[in-house]
């Protein structure tokens, strides 16, 4: 199937629903035989960014070699969905200003810290307002949303299908499917 080799990125809290999202995207993407690769935490800070922890000048870094493997997957043709919390607006800027424009769409997955608080699936905010954890976004580290993203999701909202379903609608909106 004809694609325009793009990177959707995907920003927002811890719990948001970023990754599960993005991977629910995926499987739709590949089943209707485009050619995608999902980026995410779970394949990158594990080993590319394995070095890196979550000061503002590591989460920096993070996005930088995130965006620059991205960058790399555009080149070799895919449709490659990023899931990160990104949280700096420039950064996040200068990944979209290395691709050509209409090659960057901007996902802001814009569910409320409230209900990422209260889903808490790994009991991380829990820890971060104890004390335990330093710099967790959204407690005692920023978060800058986007001020005019493509796509903008709740995933407290909207169930995962209607979701997926409205993100496949932006891809054809945006000629990227
Ligand atoms: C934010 C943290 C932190 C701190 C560990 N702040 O919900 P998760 O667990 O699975 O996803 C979060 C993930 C965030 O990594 P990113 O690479 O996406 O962050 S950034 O884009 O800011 O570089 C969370 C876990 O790591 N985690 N400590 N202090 N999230």
């Amino acid at each position: 199937n004809r694609q325009k080799p793009s990177i959707i990125w995907f920003t927002g809290l811890s719990g948001a629903g970023k990754s599960t999202v993005a991977n629910a995207l995926e499987r739709q993407l590949f089943g209707m035989g485009y050619n995608t690769y999902l980026l995410d935490g779970d394949n990158v800070r594990h080993g590319l960014c394995g070095d890196l922890g979550f000061s503002d000048d590591d989460r920096q870094e993070n996005i930088r070699r995130v965006g620059e493997v991205a960058k790399l997957m555009v080149d070799a043709g895919m449709v490659t969905l990023v899931s990160f919390i990104s949280p700096f607006r420039r950064d996040r800027q200068l990944i979209r200003d290395m691709v050509e424009p209409g090659e960057f769409l901007e996902v802001f997955v814009n569910t409320p810290l409230s209900v990422c608080e209260s889903r808490d699936p790994k009991g991380l905010y829990r820890k971060a307002r104890a004390g335990q954890i330093e710099q967790f976004t959204g407690i005692s580290s920023p978060y800058e949303p986007p001020e005019s993203p493509e796509v903008e999701i709740d995933t407290s909202a909207h169930d995962l299908e209607e979701t997926v379903g409205r993100l496949i609608a932006s891809l054809r909106r945006y000629q990227i499917i």
